[in-house]
């Protein structure tokens, strides 16, 4: 199917699901599995309610993201909740919860591992911070890293990422697989930005991530790490000067209606990872697991594949409204942010560095 009639497709079941979605409330996954989710009873809005999956299903997981109902999370989200429909006859769905509706990427982490929550689909940023074992996903975060999405593909599917993936064995968490965010892009509302040197004194919201924050240190800015849902309170009051997203998330949360300028950096590749509660994936039975691993499969190639078509038309469609875009000489960007590669405190685990350089071959 052609990408842009993929979106055009998912975005068309997002709008029917409004119509099946107010009879939906059956019991969620915890009252049929081991969790105690109990989110769904206060998590209920209008805009929620048009994301919940099929009523007829018997197990309702509920998943959250902090990004809008026509970004690409959602929008991936979407296609796995039919898929996972499709391979389970009905008996699985998704309740996708979208913008928020439960909490910060970290808090929504921490209430999958306890229990309170049935998935999570969040960007790596909050990872590191997370436990001991996955500390050194800050490697993820590293500036430049990765050159292009294909690159990271390589590395995040293969062994390396599985690796990854599996240092979240006990934590409460099973880490699914790498779906993606994207390159993520400097907005603010003062002035063009071309250089690092024009990033002196601005205050930047970032994720609440070490390396992120000490890369933002590096170019001359002042980094604040702040949940994604205080973004527009932290822009009105000038908390901040401005943020760094993907263009999908720039142009799907609406960030560019009060950010003028966009500056081209690609400073990291996001990858976003999908989370399960351990205890809800261990007891499904392997028929279940089976419609769940292909579905998330399924899930992850629509989703990436909507992330690209978005980044690709994202540009033109913010130019149209006013948005000023500025391309940047890269190499002037990357040479400003090498001392984050050696910092010491930003727990760089450099054996994973290596191999994924090798397996980039850069
Ligand atoms: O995962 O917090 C962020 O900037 C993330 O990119 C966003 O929540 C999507």
């Amino acid at each position: 199917m052609k990408l842009k009639r993929v979106t055009a497709v998912l975005l068309a079941g997002v709008m029917a699901m409004g119509l099946v979605a107010c009879g939906s409330g059956s019991d969620t996954a915890a009252d049929t599995t081991t969790s105690t989710s109990t989110a769904t009873d206060t998590a209920d809005d209008s805009e929620s309610s048009d994301l919940l999956g099929s009523a007829d299903a018997t197990i309702h997981l509920k998943v959250g993201t902090t990004t809008a109902p026509d970004g690409h999370y959602v929008l991936g989200l979407v296609e796995m909740q039919k898929k996972l429909e499709e391979y389970s006859n009905g008996e699985m769905t998704l309740d996708i919860y979208p913008n928020s509706a439960l909490g910060g990427e970290s808090d929504m982490m921490d209430a999958v591992s306890m229990g309170t929550q049935d998935m999570v689909l969040s960007s790596t940023g909050p990872i590191p911070d997370f436990s001991s074992a996955t500390d050194n996903w800050a490697t993820l975060d590293l500036p430049y890293l990765f050159e292009t999405a294909e690159d990271a593909y390589k590395v995040l599917d293969g062994e390396i990422g599985q690796s990854l993936l599996d240092e979240f064995q006990g934590s409460g968490i099973k880490a699914i697989g790498f779906w993606e965010n994207g390159f993520r892009e400097l907005t603010n509302n003062t002035k063009e930005v071309a250089t690092p040197a024009d990033l002196a004194g601005m205050k930047i919201r970032t994720m609440e991530n070490a390396v992120h924050m000490a890369t933002y240190t590096a170019l001359g800015a002042t980094p604040t790490a702040m949940a994604w849902g205080e973004i527009f309170s932290a822009l009105q009051q000038g908390t901040v000067d401005g943020q760094e997203n993907p263009l999908a998330i720039i142009l799907t949360a609406k960030v560019y209606e009060v950010q003028k300028y966009i500056t081209m950096i690609d400073l990291f590749y996001s990858p976003c990872v999908l989370m399960i509660n351990e205890d809800i994936y261990n007891n499904f039975t392997d028929e279940q697991k089976e419609a769940f691993d292909k579905a998330a499969e399924d899930g992850k190639v629509a989703e990436r594949q909507i992330s690209q078509e978005l980044a690709s038309s994202a540009r033109a469609t913010m130019e149209a409204e006013g948005v000023v875009f500025t391309d940047v000489n890269k190499d002037e960007w990357v040479a400003a942010v090498q001392s984050v590669y050696d910092d010491a405190s930003l727990k760089i685990d450099q054996d994973l560095l290596a191999k994924i350089k090798a397996e980039t071959g850069k």
